[in-house]
């Protein structure tokens, strides 16, 4: 079992409820576990300012996966749930799901990145992983609690707390 953390983010079409669905649909997953997930948080677009401001939430999962493997998964959900590919890079999307983690492994294919590029920049990713993992440490990059505290919060803001 290795275990991940996934990016979840949404700021179209009722962003809430596309990330619950997206929880739903991630324990249906076969060989795929979801062991927790922080609440959710109001965030500041990145990237160009006249969109809504998203949802942002992490969720901590254990999977037999193979990484690329589990990223086909991902964007199976990401399209069942109304994503068009043709979403513009940095624009407005109904739901973003990022492997952030996959256990303590540097990933550089085609495909996928990992740990997340840009990662340490984005405190809508930092905090809410920093809830799950408070004693994570990041491939490359150092202790999770050493980049938050050099990361502005920009707004960041609780909706929900963690879930039952
Ligand atoms: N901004 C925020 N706050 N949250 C996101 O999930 C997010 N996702 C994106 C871009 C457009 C970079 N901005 C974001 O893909």
């Amino acid at each position: 079992m290795i275990r991940v953390y996934l990016g979840l983010g949404a700021n179209l079409e009722s962003p809430q409820q596309q990330l619950e669905q997206a929880i739903s649909a991630l324990m249906a997953v076969p060989n795929c576990y979801v062991a927790g997930v922080s609440s959710f948080y109001a965030s500041k677009p990145m990237g160009p300012q006249d969109q809504p401001d998203y949802v942002n939430a992490v969720a901590a999962l254990d999977t037999t996966l193979p990484a690329e493997a589990l990223l086909d998964v991902l964007q199976r959900i990401e399209l069942e749930q109304g994503r068009q590919r043709k979403d513009e890079r940095w624009g407005p999307r109904t739901l973003d799901l990022d492997i952030l983690l996959y256990g303590d492994q540097q990933i550089a294919t085609e495909r996928l990145t990992v740990p997340h590029y840009g990662l340490q920049q984005r405190e809508f990713v930092v905090y809410p992983l920093l809830e799950l993992a408070p004693d994570l440490h990041i491939p490359a990059l150092g202790s999770l609690q050493q980049i938050a505290a050099v990361l502005p919060r920009n707004g960041l803001a609780i909706l929900s707390g963690p879930r039952a």
